[in-house]
C-alpha cells in the first residue's frame, strides 16, 4: 500500500453540540446566541432554518454512534454544549444534560470510540453574553468554573480535552465582520474578545492540570498557511500581518505561552492593546496546550494594501493587507473557499520547525456541497466522488508530513452526517453520511464507505 499510516492513527471526524445535537430548548437546555439571534433575525439564516433541530443527535446518538462504528472511526470530537450543561452559565448544574452526555460518552468508548471533548464552539449561553461575553472577565470566570465542571463530571473517562474549537470565529464573525451574533463591528473589542478568549482557554488547563487527571488539554485552531501574491517586500510584510493577527494571535500564546513581539507591537502602533492585568503573563505561559487541534480548509492569499497606514487607527485587520484569489485556483464553488492540499502540508512543517514539533492532528478538514441530491445514484447513495478525492489529496500532504517528521496523530473530516452550520444551515453539506431533513433517515455515502475502508486499512493505494 503507497499511503499506510502508523498503528493508532486517528481516524475519525467533528461535529459540535450546537451543530447536531438539536433539542436547543428541551430538558432544561438555555438559549445560546445562536438560538436567541434566530428568534430575532432568522432571515440572516440559509432558507430560515436554525439551530433549534439540527440532526437530531441528542435523539439519535445511539444510532449515530453505530454509524460512527460502521465509519471506522477510532476516535470522534464533539462539544458539551455550556447552555446545555449549566443553563444559567455559571450555578446549578442541569442533571438530565449530565444524564445525555454520560449516555453519549459511555456510548462511545462501549463501540470502542475515544471520545474527544470540546468546550465551546461558538455557542456562548445567552445569560453570558448578556453579561458581557467575551469581554467580561467575570464570564472567563464562569467559563473556566463550567470547565471545571466538565472535568468533574467526564474526566474519569473522557482523556482527551478541547478548550475551544477556532476561537477567533467569533472574534472574527462575532465582532469585526458583522457574520455572527452580537454583530458588534469594533477593532478594539474584538481584540479584547480574542485576548480573553486566549485567558479562559489557558484558566481551563489550569483547572484541568490541578486536578490531575489522566489524558490531555489541548485547543483547536483554524490555521490558513498565509502566502504573498509575490515576493516584493510589501506583499510579504501584507502576508507577515495577517499571519500575526489571524493565525499567531492564538497559535503563539497556545502553544508557546507568549504572544510575539511582533504583534505586540503592532497592536501599540495602531492603539489596539487590550487592558492585561499583571497575572496574566504567567496564566498564558502555563496554559501551553499538550495537543493542537488543526481546522484547514483553505489558504490565505494576500498582497500588499493600497494605502496602508504604518501606525494610527484602524478598523480591521484587512487595513493592513488584501485578500487576493490566485489565478487558476481550485476551488469549492459552493463554498468559495480554495481547494490547495498542500496547505496542510505547509501548517505541519510550519509546526515542527517552529512550535518545537508540538503533537497535534487534523481536527477538521471537509468540503460542503450544495445540492447532493443530484449526485444520487439508482441505490439511493450519494456517488460523492469529489469528496473521496479531497481526503485522499489532503492525506496524500498529510502522509508526507509524517514521513518528513511531523507529529500529525490522526485526520477528522468536517464533518460525519451533514449538520447544521451557523449561517448556511443546510445549504452546503459536509457528511460522511447524507442526512435527509424530511424524516431524518440516515444514508452512507460513497465517501463514507471509501473512509471506513481506509481506516480499516490504516492506509489506501
Ligand atoms: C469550521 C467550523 C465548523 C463548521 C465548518 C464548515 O470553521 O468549526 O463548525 O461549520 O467550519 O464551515 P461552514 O459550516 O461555515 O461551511
Amino acid at each position: 500500500m503507497e499511503y499506510q499510516f502508523a498503528d493508532g492513527f486517528w481516524w475519525g471526524s467533528a461535529t459540535s453540540a450546537p451543530q447536531s445535537e438539536g433539542a436547543a430548548a428541551r430538558d432544561g437546555k438555555s438559549r445560546n446566541i445562536f438560538d436567541y439571534w434566530f428568534e430575532i433575525a432568522p432571515e440572516r439564516f440559509h432558507d430560515r432554518v436554525g439551530p433549534g433541530e439540527a440532526s437530531t443527535f441528542y435523539d439519535h446518538f445511539r444510532t449515530d454512534i453505530g454509524l460512527l462504528k460502521t465509519l471506522g472511526h477510532n476516535t470522534f470530537r464533539t462539544s458539551i454544549s455550556w447552555s446545555r450543561l449549566i443553563p444559567d452559565g455559571d450555578g446549578e448544574v442541569n442533571p438530565q444534560a449530565v444524564a445525555f452526555y454520560n449516555a453519549m460518552i459511555d456510548e462511545l468508548l462501549a463501540q470502542g470510540i475515544t471520545p474527544f471533548i470540546n468546550l465551546y464552539h461558538f455557542d456562548m449561553p445567552l445569560c453570558m453574553q448578556q453579561r458581557g461575553g467575551w469581554e467580561s472577565r467575570a464570564v472567563v470566570e464562569a467559563y473556566a468554573r463550567y470547565a471545571d465542571t466538565c472535568f468533574g463530571l467526564f474526566g474519569d473517562r473522557v482523556t482527551h480535552w478541547f478548550t475551544f474549537n477556532e476561537p477567533i470565529v467569533p472574534v472574527e464573525a462575532g465582532y469585526l465582520n458583522d457574520l455572527h451574533y452580537p454583530c458588534v463591528v469594533d477593532f478594539k473589542r474584538a481584540v479584547t474578545v480574542a485576548y480573553h478568549s486566549v485567558l479562559a482557554h489557558a484558566m481551563a488547563v489550569q483547572r484541568f492540570r490541578a486536578r490531575e487527571l489522566p489524558g490531555n488539554i489541548g485547543i483547536i485552531l483554524n490555521l490558513s498557511p498565509t502566502y504573498p501574491r509575490s515576493d516584493a517586500p510589501e506583499d510579504r510584510q501584507a502576508a507577515h500581518d495577517a499571519d500575526l493577527l489571524l493565525n499567531r494571535s492564538f497559535l503563539d500564546p497556545v502553544a508557546k505561552g507568549r504572544y510575539p513581539a511582533a504583534l505586540l507591537q503592532l497592536l501599540e502602533r495602531h492603539g489596539l492593546m487590550p487592558h492585561c492585568e499583571p497575572q496574566d503573563a504567567q496564566l498564558i505561559e502555563d496554559g501551553v496546550v499538550d495537543i493542537l487541534g488543526v481546522n484547514y480548509y483553505q489558504p490565505r492569499r494576500v498582497l500588499a494594501k493600497e494605502g496602508r497606514r504604518a501606525e494610527g487607527p484602524i478598523a480591521s485587520p484587512e487595513d493592513l493587507f488584501s485578500y487576493y484569489a490566485m489565478p487558476g485556483r481550485k476551488i469549492n464553488p459552493h463554498r468559495g473557499w480554495e481547494i490547495y492540499e498542500k496547505g496542510l502540508y505547509d501548517i505541519l512543517m510550519d509546526l515542527k520547525e517552529n512550535y518545537g514539533n508540538l503533537p497535534c492532528y487534523i481536527s477538521e478538514n471537509g468540503m460542503g456541497v450544495e445540492g447532493e441530491e443530484a449526485f444520487i445514484g439508482a441505490d439511493g447513495r450519494v456517488e460523492d466522488d469529489y469528496r473521496i478525492d479531497f481526503i485522499r489529496e489532503h492525506l496524500k500532504w498529510l502522509h508526507r508530513a509524517l514521513a518528513e517528521g511531523s507529529q500529525c496523530k490522526g485526520y477528522h473530516l468536517w464533518t460525519f452526517i451533514d449538520c447544521w452550520s451557523w449561517l448556511n444551515a443546510y445549504k452546503n453539506r459536509y457528511g460522511l453520511v447524507r442526512l435527509d431533513r424530511a424524516d431524518q433517515h440516515r444514508t452512507i455515502k460513497k465517501s463514507g464507505y471509501w473512509f471506513a475502508e481506509a481506516a480499516r486499512r490504516n492506509g489506501f493505494d
